[in-house]
């Protein structure tokens, strides 16, 4: 970031105006504040944002088409068919109503108080957020026969609006270049951006989305429209799982003034794939109208087999886990004033939801399950051989407990942990093998950083019930080690270590074990991934060195570069390269000073910004179907180079 553009003066700005710079101002100090962080996320929230604009629009049933265009050098067109944003004089402000919009923090709500506003996580900030973090932005307006076009320079009204010809659309186009000296990635990609015009188009049936890209080498053009809304979503999701019943079952309708629209499928996986939205944005972290749903689904599946005699003995009863066990389900509500709370505010908090979803979903399953006592029938013994899993986990999870209480003070005899006792400081590292661990071990700070060494082979989480899943060594390790149990047991606040680095090896087999422990990160301890305590290590994968000038490198570009720069253009083969294909090819002094040491390494954080996204991944790779495996790592084949199908 930086502030060499010119700030802007005071002088001859209306009172109202003043405060809208002092905004706008504020924005582009403080951008993280508004839009998360200034990398690849916030620059593809850029987008989210006006594109959430239209998708208002079409909520209303204004608009029934939606163009998102990558521009050649990096900018972004949107462009709906719905009103336009209003062009006539603004009463108070005395300005022009589309200029307001476009400059004012949260001025979209100030027109449509109807209309059920987006506002939870970092959605609904407002396309005059956009504005000010753009080097230049540009509005045309369609409306009464004519075209209404104005724009911007990183938020500041450049031409004023006017007329420049006449059209027999309506609509919107909204066209920008986020601000270079903003943004630290400038480069959209073209996956991210389609993920979420999908999901959109998912929950929004019958809405016409169409992504082009007309970048050079980039060219193409995909249209998304699902006259079958969530029922369409199930059937993409569930697309790579063997289903239990062939159709989806749907229902869609309005109770106490919310509209609910929720579909489901049962799998014979042994996860549970559950997403949430409100106001079309994803609640990774559940809320309300989550819990009416589960509440419903439990209690009528229960109600459902005492009453027909499906259990056996009488006195069964089916936990949540079991009635949810390989159910895919989508479930999207509207709310007028949705309260978000939460880590990453996408937890709905509005009270009464609860039993509006929970009385609505009861009626239409109880309804459902009358009509289709096949499936009901089915349904209800999967879930009974869930329950009967469930009791063989819950004593293997006793024994789990009772086996650690023996070791020594609770923790895995293979830990070496670290000396600090502050969660928020400490660090753990699940390292890949004895001679890494090894070294991990004798290059780290033990101050703050533990290492829990992984030997024997991680169980797949996509193939396995709990109860296989709790009888895995490496897999109560971990639990024991972070502190904070799981699934009902699970506690955010016992948890011994603020990061967990997942440190393999840079080939083939590190790969996958890092899946293997992704995969049950997601399935069994989501929160740790949804709060950003989830890392991966950046392990260099050459050393250049002439002399004793030394670089590591991560990708063959960079060893290039360096082999360049170290011989000052001259002889490159002079240079000493080295090549790790393992952590433990490293002494303990160079994994520190590459990998470890907070000073210098690099690490990513994983997060759970595209829940959808990341089922499919893993049930795709994780999953028992080959094909789509085969297609998956073809398609993606330059982030996954060597791996062996
Ligand atoms: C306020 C009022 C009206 C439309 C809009 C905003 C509007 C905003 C955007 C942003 C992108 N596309 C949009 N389309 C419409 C409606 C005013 C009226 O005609 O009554």
């Amino acid at each position: 970031m930086s502030d060499n553009q010119k700030k802007p003066t005071v002088k001859g700005y209306s009172a109202e105006s003043i405060t809208v710079l002092k905004g706008l101002e504020a924005v582009r100090k403080r951008p993280a504040m508004y839009i998360g962080d200034v990398g690849k996320r916030g620059l593809h929230h850029l987008v989210y944002e006006v594109v959430d604009n239209s998708i208002d629009e079409a909520m209303g049933g204004y608009c029934d088409t939606i163009t998102v265009t990558i521009g050649k050098d990096e900018t972004i067109t949107v462009e709906d068919n719905g009103r336009g944003i209003p062009v006539d004089m603004h009463k108070e402000e005395g300005r022009p109503a589309v200029e307001v919009v476009m400059t004012s923090l949260h001025a979209g709500g100030k027109f449509d108080k109807d209309s059920y506003k987006v506002s939870g996580g970092l959605h609904g900030v407002g396309v005059s957020v956009v504005n000010a973090l753009a080097e230049w932005l540009e509005v045309e307006v369609y409306r009464n026969g004519s075209i209404h076009v104005i724009d911007f320079k990183r938020g500041l009204l450049g031409k004023a609006v006017k007329i420049t010809g006449k059209t027999k659309k309506r609509g919107t186009k909204v066209t920008f270049k986020a601000d270079d000296t903003i943004f630290t990635h400038n480069v959209f990609d073209w996956d991210v951006l389609e993920d979420r015009v999908r999901e959109l188009a998912f929950l929004n049936k019958g809405l016409s989305i169409t992504l082009k890209d007309e970048r050079e080498g980039e060219k193409r053009s995909e249209k998304y429209l699902y006259k079958g809304g969530l029922k369409q979503f199930i059937d993409y999701l569930n697309e790579n799982k063997h289903a239990l019943h062939p159709q989806v079952i749907a229902f869609e309708g309005e109770k106490d003034d919310v509209p609910i629209d929720v579909a489901f499928q049962y799998n014979d996986s042994y996860s549970e794939n559950i997403l949430s939205y409100v106001n079309n944005i994803n609640t990774i972290e559940g809320g309300t109208h989550l819990s009416g749903l589960r509440t419903a689904l439990t209690r009528t599946l229960n109600n459902y087999a005492t009453r027909n005699n499906l259990f056996k003995k009488t006195n069964t009863t089916l936990s949540g886990d079991d009635v949810r066990e390989g159910l895919t389900c989508v479930l999207s509500i509207k709310v007028a004033e949705p309260q978000f709370e939460g880590q990453t505010k996408t937890k709905l908090g509005n009270g009464d939801i609860k039993g509006i979803v929970d009385s609505f979903v009861s009626d239409q399953l109880n309804e459902f399950m009358e009509q289709h006592p096949a499936i009901a029938k089915r349904v209800i013994e999967k879930s009974l051989m869930a329950a009967q899993a469930r009791d063989a986990a819950r004593k293997a999870r006793e024994l789990t407990r009772r086996k650690s209480a023996l070791e020594s003070g609770d923790l895995p005899g293979k830990l070496a942990d670290c000396s600090t006792k502050d969660p928020a400081l400490c660090e753990i590292y699940l390292v890949e093998g004895d001679s890494a661990g090894g070294s991990a071990k004798q290059g780290r700070d033990r101050r703050y950083q533990a290492i829990l060494p992984l030997r024997g082979k991680i169980i797949n989480a996509e193939k396995a019930r709990i109860d296989k899943i709790l009888g895995n060594n490496e897999i109560r390790m971990m639990i024991t080690a972070f502190g904070t149990g799981f699934k009902e047991d699970f506690e955010l606040e016992k948890l011994r270590y603020h990061k967990i680095v997942i440190m393999t090896d840079a080939d083939v087999d590190g790969a996958h074990i890092r899946t293997l422990l992704l995969t049950f990160l997601f399935r069994y301890l989501p929160e740790l991934i949804i709060n950003g305590h989830i890392f991966i290590a950046m392990p260099p994968l050459y050393r250049v060195s002439v002399g004793k000038k030394e670089k590591y490198c991560f990708d063959d570009d960079e060893r290039d570069i360096a082999i360049k720069k170290l011989t000052d253009g001259g002889d490159p083969s002079r240079a000493k390269i080295q090549r790790y294909k393992g952590l433990g090819e490293m002494n303990p002094d160079q994994l520190w000073n590459t990998t470890m040491d907070p000073e210098t390494r690099t690490m990513m954080r994983v997060n759970l910004d595209d829940a959808a996204a990341a089922d499919r991944i893993f049930s795709t790779l994780m999953g028992d179907i080959v094909e789509p495996r085969r297609e998956f790592i073809q398609s993606h084949a330059k982030y996954v180079t060597n791996i062996d199908a």
